[in-house]
């Protein structure tokens, strides 16, 4: 995993030293210089590609199914001077391919080995269709990538090619960079100014100079992503910089090979003498990147055993992988990634040692309803599974039916006892006195009779029903509510109008009122042709 172990080439060198060169001198060594940004926090730069899974949709020397077969391919030019007779073919060397044979086996874990092994693709005497090819990487999860560099092996690089990114683990991917030959492709086959001035850190630029057919063989392809870019001097700064780097697989999709005479390809593309010297060598690919932790870690490395995955030593009470969250019980904030003028650490709910997780809700917030660890109306924490017969946002208040006697503070986990009052005709007790709080339709100091309007204690129901009654020891009576004091009837059963109402329900309005339940005096509407329709009032 370190650079130590296997130096990288001159040119991820020199790129890795500008990445990492902000407030480092040049004289202090290049490798894990942790990168801090005024409160920002990242973990140092190493090759992802190492740690990669590798896999090409066609390999020479294999076939479709994976199972060993011979291809015979030939360098695009010269021959040995001291050749195997075998191996020279008019002039050319030829070689053959063999999954079977150590030693002709070009499998595409070649081009990650850390070795002058390479991976090969079919040569198109194989099949034109060779010229699509990809190869991809799969980080195994979200990276922030800084550069990709290509070491091609005994083939020219590709002609025309794009590099892709995934961040859905593969399911889809998105061009990062377009390559072409020619300025003609980049416009009919990308839709792209050829070697155009990047402007936002999301361009998506062709490039013509990697495609050129020299060197023959043993071309690189730098592709850096963050330098070049508006947002590379201030990467904490750029969002757009951050995601435009993020990926979870990386995948070269090659389209066509590079060939010496091309325009000429079209006629000897059938001649399998020419074709055979036609596919892409890779010795390899290395990718500098470091963990996505959004600012929240400075160490990204301890591997959780038995599995493939690096993870972010999370600080600022952060947690997840990426520390793409807040730790539980810290949610009086709502997430955020670091920045260089703060660290936008995640807070602690206050929930008076009665509750170990929570949640941010905005409109609690909004509210100024919860309380934060420093005794202030701040944040939006609202803690979940209040313990101790405790509830609220807070945990501050007692369950319902329990009370916290006076004096007892609100962090004491046996502070909420029972209420000494009937369930039947009451809904708690009050904090600290413990008094008895009545259901609506019960009064009295121990909600011992029906509240005013109801009747029939213990029932203590609503007079709404008509009913005959035997005994006429049970008063009910029928009013419409709408017309009637908030009373409704008498201890006799006689329903109470309101003054402009009459009627043996109160269900109309006195001689002179209009429109039940108003029964207001006189109404005039006046239809406007802007305001609609007004309705007046002559008292
Ligand atoms: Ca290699």
């Amino acid at each position: 995993m370190a650079w130590s172990r296997r130096p990288p080439a001159s040119a991820a060198l020199l790129l890795l030293s500008c990445l990492l060169c902000r407030g480092v001198s040049p004289q202090r060594p290049r490798v894990s210089v942790n990168e801090i940004s005024g409160f920002s926090l990242s973990p140092p730069y190493f090759n992802l590609a190492e740690g990669s899974a590798i896999s090409a949709t066609a390999t020479c020397g294999e076939d479709q199914r994976s199972r060993p077969r011979s291809d015979l391919y030939c360098k695009l030019v010269g021959g040995p001077a001291i050749g195997v007779p075998s191996q020279t073919i008019q002039g050319q060397f030829c070689d053959h391919c063999n999954a079977n044979d150590p030693d002709k086996a070009h499998p595409v874990t070649n081009a990650i080995d850390g070795t002058e092994r390479w991976w090969q693709s079919p040569p198109l005497s194989r099949g034109l269709n060779y010229n699509e090819v990809n190869v991809t990487l799969d980080l195994g999860q979200l990276f922030h990538v800084a550069y990709v560099i290509v070491k091609f092996a005994n083939s020219p690089r590709p002609d025309l090619w794009v590099l892709e990114r995934s961040v859905d683990h593969g399911r889809t991917f998105m061009p990062w960079q377009y390559f072409a030959h020619s300025k003609r492709d980049c416009i009919e086959r990308f839709g792209k100014q050829p070697n155009g001035r990047i402007h936002r850190d999301d361009d998506q630029i062709c490039m013509t100079e990697y495609s050129r057919i020299v060197p023959l063989e043993n071309g690189e392809i730098v592709v850096s992503l963050v330098n070049g870019r508006p947002g590379s001097k201030n990467f904490t700064y750029a969002p757009v910089l951050q995601d435009f780097t993020k990926a979870t697989n990386i995948r070269l999709r090659f389209l066509r090979t590079n060939t010496l005479l091309g325009h000429l390809i079209s006629k000897a593309q059938r001649d399998p003498t020419v074709t055979r010297r036609y596919y892409y060598s890779i010795k390899d690919i290395s990718v500098g990147g470091r963990c996505v932790c959004h600012g929240h870690a400075q160490v990204c490395g301890a591997r959780v055993p038995g599995m493939n995955q690096l993870l972010c030593e999370c600080e600022h009470n952060t947690c997840g992988e990426s520390c793409d969250r807040c730790c539980p019980g810290f949610h009086q904030k709502p997430w955020r990634p670091a920045t260089a003028n703060s660290p936008n650490e995640c807070e602690a709910c206050q929930c008076h040692s009665h509750a170990t997780d929570c949640y941010y809700d905005p409109e609690v917030e909004r509210r100024k309803a919860s309380l934060n660890i420093y005794g202030r109306y701040d944040g939006g924490g609202v803690c979940v599974n209040c313990q101790h017969n405790t509830a609220g946002v807070n945990c501050e208040v007692c369950a319902v039916g329990f009370y916290r006697p006076h004096g007892i503070p609100r962090e004491s986990p046996t502070g909420c006892i029972p209420c000494r009052c009937d369930s039947r005709t009451t809904v708690g007790c009050e904090m600290g006195s413990g008094r008895c709080l009545c259901k609506p339709q019960y009064s009295g100091d121990n909600c011992e009779r029906c509240a005013r309007g109801y009747y029939g204690y213990p029932r203590c129901i609503l007079p709404i029903t008509t009913t005959q009654s035997p005994a006429g020891s049970i008063v009910e009576c029928d009013c419409e509510r709408r017309g009637t004091v908030p009373e409704v009837c008498s201890a006799s059963g006689h329903c109470l109008c309101r003054p402009e109402v009459t009627g043996g329900r109160c269900d109309r309005c006195q001689p002179g009122y209009h429109y039940f339940p108003y029964c207001q005096v006189r109404i005039h509407a006046l239809n406007k042709p802007i305001s609609g329709l007004i309705i007046q009032m002559v008292m």
